[in-house]
């Protein structure tokens, strides 16, 4: 077997929302890896090689394990030191977590696209879309009531790994967004856009090459 790497080798491309979630759990966990910024239409080779789906993000482990889910990802940071207790819920809360994040990937993932890329689709009208997409936005307006996040007031692992798609949403049209009467959805959404932690994962690298200076992502000072 090869020799261990010093630290783990995150892909990354700054606007994906996959890798915006993984971003946030391997800095939520405190976790230092080496992060490669990657432009969609121009893959690094190292990256396809370890990796022929050719999608971001995707972490190598210190051992050569390859991970190339985004929830892989969060798994094992979290696994590693969920720091922010992220995890610090009931059986029946991550339960109904795994649930939310699987209707999140799933179908509004689904209307998401073809709310935003309607052009890339037959048959698809864009704004039947941004409104079928409504229902799970209601559920989570919902959830939120009466508290900050998801499930209470810390913020858990459903919140990392929705927030960045409904940014995503928010950003196809922002006036029509913003209007609409789902009050605990904004507030979430506004703070988890002015929060440090967001903050943190959205700096600029630019595109990585082989023989670059490393660099050096993960520890956020609290
Ligand atoms: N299921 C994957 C999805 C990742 C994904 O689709 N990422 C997009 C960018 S947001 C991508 O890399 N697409 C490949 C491409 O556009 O070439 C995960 O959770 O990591």
């Amino acid at each position: 077997m090869s020799e261990a790497l010093e630290r783990p080798i995150l892909y990354s491309f700054r606007r994906c929302p996959y890798a915006m979630r993984a971003r946030l759990a391997v800095s939520a966990s405190g976790q230092e890896v080496e992060l490669r910024e990657v432009v969609l239409r121009d893959k690094a080779p190292q990256m396809l090689e370890i990796s022929p789906k050719g999608t971001v993000p995707v972490l190598i482990l210190r051992d050569g394990t390859v991970l190339e889910e985004s929830l892989d990802i969060i798994n094992w940071a979290l696994s590693v030191n969920d720091a922010e207790n992220w995890l610090d819920f009931s059986i029946i809360e991550i339960d109904e977590m795994a649930g939310l994040i699987t209707q999140a990937d799933g179908p509004f993932k689904a209307n998401l696209d073809r709310y935003k890329y309607e052009n890339r689709f037959d048959n698809v009208v864009s704004k039947e879309q941004r409104d079928l997409a409504c229902e799970f936005l209601m559920k989570l307006n919902d959830k939120l009531q009466g508290h900050d996040y998801l499930f209470g007031d810390n913020f858990s692992k459903a919140d990392g790994a929705i927030l960045p798609f409904i940014r995503q949403y928010a950003h196809v049209d922002k006036e029509w967004f913003w209007q609409q009467d789902w009050p605990n959805l904004i507030r979430w959404l506004d703070a988890f856009l002015a929060s440090d932690r967001f903050l943190f994962i959205m700096n600029k690298y630019p595109k990585w090459k082989e023989g670059d200076d490393i660099t050096l992502f993960g520890k956020r000072e609290l």
